[in-house]
């Protein structure tokens, strides 16, 4: 008799880490529930797409200035909608929206935290079925509860995250988080509607052979990022080099292959962009959580911890240095002896 297929769920998961919380009263582990039903229904859309009208855009720019495609605003709804029914969460801080969303009902005004959210992420892809992602960072609120929240309960460092998480949306779903005891990934399992455990404690090796960055850009680049990208080509056995190099341009495809394979990824600042392309709210403080959860690193390729950064806007981008440890210490390396004039 074949042992019957017993999945340990995104909940079961859950629970079991808040006994780690003594104080909890499982709110945090509601709100990841929450999150976990929102990405189901983006996932169907998804996987859909090709077969109804909801590609192609909107015909609106979001406050990046980028054209809205049509499951972009789909997902934002779909999260926002998820995340104002759970009566935990009282605003959101959006990719989509360039303000904060203030959930101002009678229960959400009691909701204990805000959550930062790229709802879909890499969407450019969407119309030629590459891999795109949701990217989520909770923090408790630092407004009293049953006030609105305010734009100070979002402006906080990536060292107070309460949990973040992505979700890809690739040849399998997957959900991938962290509240500080550790990475782990969820396979979403369509046949009975779970997220299920498929892996503890996810650990990222020191070193890789992959690095991640958009080369078309590299005339823009700092002269450090450009020794680094020459060294990574370079013939040296005894350093397993030339490093292969792979860019998705879906952030969360790039970093989640590189989180299981070892490998870096670099959005650098350049010349049109001196702060990078890259949101530190909801692209790179969750992201850096995860990473150094798994025992990797994530700096601005200067030596500061993405983690470390005070917010001054919602919308703020830093340079991006994420991956294995030795690769990021490397980067950083040629940072230092090739400073920027
Ligand atoms: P570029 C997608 O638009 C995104 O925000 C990230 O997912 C991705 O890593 C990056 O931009 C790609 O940017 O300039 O290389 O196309």
């Amino acid at each position: 008799m074949p042992a019957k297929y017993q999945p340990m769920t995104l909940n079961e998961v859950i629970i079991q880490e808040q006994s780690a919380f003594p104080y909890a009263k499982g709110e945090l582990s509601r709100l990841l529930s929450h999150i976990g039903i929102a990405t189901k229904i983006v996932h169907r859309e998804v996987n859909k797409a090709g077969l109804v009208d909801i590609l192609g855009s909107v015909g609106s720019t979001n406050v990046q200035g980028e054209k809205q495609q049509k499951l972009d605003v789909f997902a934002n709804d779909q999260f926002i909608a998820a995340l104002r029914s759970s009566g935990i969460v009282c605003g959101i801080a959006s990719e989509e929206n360039d303000e904060i969303v203030i959930f101002d009902d009678e229960l959400s005004l009691d909701g204990k935290y805000v959550v930062c959210i790229d709802p879909l992420d890499g969407s450019s892809n969407i119309d030629v079925n590459v891999s795109i992602g949701t990217i989520f960072s909770i923090y408790r609120r630092i407004t009293p509860v049953g006030m609105k929240a305010e734009i100070s309960d979002f402006l906080q460092e990536g060292t107070k995250q309460a949990a973040a998480g992505y979700v890809i949306y690739g040849s399998s779903t997957m959900l991938v988080y962290t509240t500080g005891l550790g990475t782990t990934g969820f396979t979403y399992d369509p046949s009975i509607g779970e997220f299920c455990l498929s892996y503890k404690f996810m650990k990222t090796p020191e070193h890789g052979k992959i690095y991640s960055i958009n080369e078309g850009n590299y005339i823009h680049f700092p002269m450090g990022v450009k020794k680094y990208i020459k060294y990574c080509q370079e013939i040296d056995k005894a350093t397993n080099r030339p490093y292969s190099s792979r860019y998705i341009g879906s952030l969360v495809a790039d970093f989640h292959r590189n989180l299981l394979k070892g490998g870096i990824f670099i959005y650098p600042s350049t010349e049109s962009n001196p702060n990078g392309k890259l949101r530190l709210l909801y692209e790179c403080n969750p992201i850096a959580f995860l990473a150094e959860q798994a025992g990797g690193k994530a700096t601005d390729g200067k030596g500061k911890r993405i983690l470390e950064f005070k917010p001054d806007s919602l919308h703020q981008r830093v340079p991006f240095f994420t991956g294995s440890r030795y690769m990021v210490d490397k980067a950083e390396e040629f940072m230092r002896e090739f400073p920027d004039k």
